[in-house]
């Protein structure tokens, strides 16, 4: 059996980026509840994320939404950022909420909208040169709705042109990180739906584009963790949007729905070596607090995120794979239950106070003052713009 102190090194290696839009308000098409202390601005996001790495020393960086984070100077903001302790992190684009869009942005038939699209990346890729960002997150919410309104086929054309122009744009350092995502806002067919086509696209750009797994964006029942497994393989897991979900894209929060997936996952990122300091696999969150308070929504989420971790950090490899090789199934199915089994809490808050944390960061976080502080000085905190 593999013990805390065993980990305990590989835990200080975890770094989880933390999406603005998390800190703003959000809802669903029903309603968006407004919430008391929501920023205002785009600083007052990043002070929010920079109070979440303050407690848990897990999220050193914010991701940035173009252009619901959009301000005149971003190396201004980065140091604002920097100094607030933290970093700037994937750049997201968007070409899901501008009209000329309903129809495709980067697959559409008229080349000046698709060039429209283009630009917008070449935008926010000069936002990561100010940043020091090295990523640049596409998500499109490109479609169809019935069967014969669109040709799937000319659509990944195009797609594969416009994701080439944009990836020429990408310096040495910078990645392309394509996501996929079954369906929603379009509901017949949806022009990268998984991970082969994402796969796809990326493979023909080159080295530096790879794919992002959100885990709400799967049919019920899909062994995510056999994605996780194969894109690692591949060299192709650029990142993570973790969320839960129940129904479907519910951006809940990660690892509320089915810890024991998140388990799964894990354990696969760190047989695959997607980890830390081995691997270049973004943890991100990608998530909304529709009805509860968006500060320790975020703490919890990193704190579940790290405490499956550390379970999956416990799972015997070697007794693993000596039950594995001589077909002992259930032993084998043992071994990984034990660990899942594990509670890690107490080993954790001990370990968090020997790093000069408090055990229970959202207890430290309740108690701190700074929800009333920024209640009491926030007034008319904006929407996150999706949800
Ligand atoms: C949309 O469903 C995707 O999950 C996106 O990653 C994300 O929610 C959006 O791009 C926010 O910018
Ligand atoms: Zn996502
Ligand atoms: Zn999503």
């Amino acid at each position: 059996m593999t013990n805390f102190a065993d980990i305990a090194s590989r835990l200080a290696e975890q770094e989880i980026e933390v999406p603005s839009w998390a800190y703003g308000n959000s809802g669903t098409r029903f309603k968006v509840f407004g919430s008391p202390g929501t920023p205002r601005t785009v600083e007052e996001k990043i002070a929010d994320a920079a109070a979440v790495h303050r407690f848990t020393g897990l999220a050193p960086r914010v991701a940035l939404h173009i252009p619901w984070d959009h301000v005149d100077d971003f190396g201004a903001l980065r140091r604002y950022a920097e100094d607030l302790g933290i970093g700037l992190g994937t750049i997201n684009s968007n070409t899901f909420q501008d009209d000329d869009y309903k129809l495709g942005a980067l697959t559409h038939t008229d080349p000046k909208i698709r060039q429209k699209a283009i630009d917008h990346h070449f935008e926010c890729i000069d936002v990561m040169n100010a940043t020091g960002s090295r990523d640049l997150k596409i998500w499109l919410a490109e479609g169809s709705n019935y069967p014969g309104q669109a040709d799937m086929r000319g659509r990944q054309d195009r797609l594969a042109e416009s994701l080439a122009t944009i990836y020429e744009r990408l310096s040495d350092e910078q990645r392309l990180v394509l996501e996929y995502k079954f369906f929603e806002p379009a509901f017949y067919h949806t022009d990268v739906p998984d991970w082969g086509t994402a796969y796809t696209h990326v493979a023909a750009l080159g080295d530096n584009a790879v794919v992002c797994l959100d885990t709400g964006h799967h049919a019920p029942g899909t062994n995510i963790e056999f994605i996780v497994a194969q894109l690692l393989r591949l060299g192709k897991l650029g990142s993570f949007d973790f969320n839960s979900r129940f129904y479907a894209d519910d951006d809940l929060i990660v690892g509320a729905a089915d810890p024991y997936q998140l388990f799964r996952i894990l354990f696969e990122v760190l047989r695959g070596g997607g980890y830390g300091r081995d691997g270049d696999t973004v943890f991100m969150l990608d998530q909304c607090h529709n009805i509860e308070k968006k500060i320790p929504g975020q703490l919890r989420s990193v704190l579940n995120v790290q405490e499956m971790t550390a379970r999956a950090l416990l799972v015997d490899t070697e007794a693993l794979a000596a039950a594995q090789s001589d077909g002992d199934v259930l032993l084998a199915n043992e071994i990984f239950m034990d660990a899942f089994y594990t509670d890690v809490r107490g080993d954790l808050a001990a370990w968090r106070e020997s790093r000069g944390l408090q055990g229970n960061p959202m207890r430290a976080y309740l108690a701190s003052g700074y929800q009333e502080q920024i209640e009491a000085e926030r007034v008319g905190g904006t929407q996150a713009g999706w949800s």
